[in-house]
């Protein structure tokens, strides 16, 4: 009885593991008009029981969004393009200037500060998730 018990609970529990992934603080950089870059950063939360992977962004104000990591390399700092950005389960993954980021290239419009700006997230498991990312000057 107790073993058929306790492989019901590893039944139940295989099935209902699941990422929960929560979005918390995005922001758009504001950027001068003539500028064609610009950046997307937030914290990815999982608050479920199972790991996830960002594996790529959307939006229609550019031309190209692309998950991006900022690294030192011999006292250089560089971008580098990420294909795959994990967020663990019970994890945050924090995106910001200096760090993870989405690049968001060949803007098509100008954006200011106070702008929303609309983005979709797509994760592996969780699949899509839109978002509206504030445009500010920090
Ligand atoms: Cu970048």
């Amino acid at each position: 009885m107790g073993k058929i018990f306790a492989a019901l609970l590893v039944i139940v529990g295989f099935v209902y593991a699941k990422p929960e992934i929560i979005i918390e603080d995005p922001w758009v950089r504001a950027v001068p008009p003539t500028a064609k870059n610009t950046a997307l950063f937030m914290v990815i939360k999982n608050v479920g029981d199972e790991a996830d992977i960002l594996i790529g962004v959307k939006t229609n104000i550019s031309k190209m969004v692309s998950i991006h990591k900022t690294v030192n390399q011999n006292g250089v700092m560089k971008m580098v393009h990420v294909d795959r950005l994990p967020v663990p389960a019970g994890k945050s993954v924090v995106l910001k200037p200096g760090g993870y980021h989405i690049m968001v290239m060949g803007l098509k419009k100008d954006i200011k500060a106070g702008d929303n700006v609309k983005f979709t997230l797509i994760f592996e498991k969780s699949g899509e998730i839109t978002i509206k990312a504030p445009v500010k000057m920090k």
